[in-house]
């Protein structure tokens, strides 16, 4: 590979649809649609530029060791993730939502709360459900799921769950409600701080054009 590739780590799905009009800001198209292709680096206009599919949840991790100087990730993926080595220069506004807390429409979590008693939480965001009810004061039994937390509440393996919403539809379809808002989401451009260091004027160009495109506070 030559030194002056850029590699850009995307996840397939709407990360991948919500930065194609930042990249097409930068001057960046890329020649191949992800959902039809089976291809996992895909080509773009720009010979010195690539786009490498890897899971939503990995692109800090690609980013953080070099596999792709540069990325795009949800900021619920990135506290995870801890954020280590990432240089994050941009909130991006795409792909938004919020990290919240939703029980079964028949529990009563106020009361739990209330009278201090434990809850079992399952959840794929344990860093962030764990902080967040040990500012609160609520003790926890923390289950680890990787998807499909709304299953939890439904079948008796946790009374709540810490996930993100963003329409409320998937909650509503399966008698959950809403009952903490934790924090609202959106996706960052993060950065190898190496590669920032030995490609800085392409890599400059890139955050920049980003910048220039970011989609106006709604
Ligand atoms: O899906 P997969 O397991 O492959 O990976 P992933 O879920 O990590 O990736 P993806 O592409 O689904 O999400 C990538 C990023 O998009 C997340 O890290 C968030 O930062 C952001 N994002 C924005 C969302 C949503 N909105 C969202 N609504 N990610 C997931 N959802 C899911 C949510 O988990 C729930 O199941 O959509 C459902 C709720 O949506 P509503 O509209 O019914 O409330
Ligand atoms: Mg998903």
């Amino acid at each position: 590979m030559s030194s002056n590739m850029i590699t850009l780590a995307l996840s397939k799905g709407r990360i991948f649809d919500e930065t194609l009009p930042l990249l097409a800001a930068a001057g960046i198209e890329v020649l191949e649609d992800p959902e039809k292709s089976r291809k996992l680096i895909l080509p773009t206009n720009q010979p010195n530029v690539r786009v490498v599919l890897v899971r939503a949840t990995d692109v800090p991790t690609y980013v953080e060791y070099g596999g792709a100087d540069i990325g795009v990730t949800g900021k619920d993926t990135l506290i995870e993730h801890g954020g280590q080595g990432l240089y994050q220069p941009l909130d991006l506004r795409i792909a938004k939502c919020r990290v919240s807390v939703a029980v079964r429409n028949d529990f009563d979590y106020a009361q739990v709360v209330k009278q201090g008693s434990r809850l079992k939480v399952a959840t794929k965001y344990t860093g962030i459900a764990r902080d967040f009810f040990a500012s609160k004061g609520v003790h926890v039994d923390m289950v680890k799921l990787y998807g499909s937390m709304e299953l939890a509440p439904l079948t008796g393996l946790a009374d709540a769950i810490v996930d993100l919403v963003s329409t409320g539809n998937t909650l509503k379809a399966n008698n959950l409600i809403e009952v903490e808002r934790i924090m609202d989401i959106s996706s960052y451009l993060v950065v190898n701080q190496a590669a920032l260091k030995l490609k800085q004027a392409p890599l400059r160009r890139i955050i920049d054009a980003f910048a220039s495109a970011i989609p106006a506070e709604k």
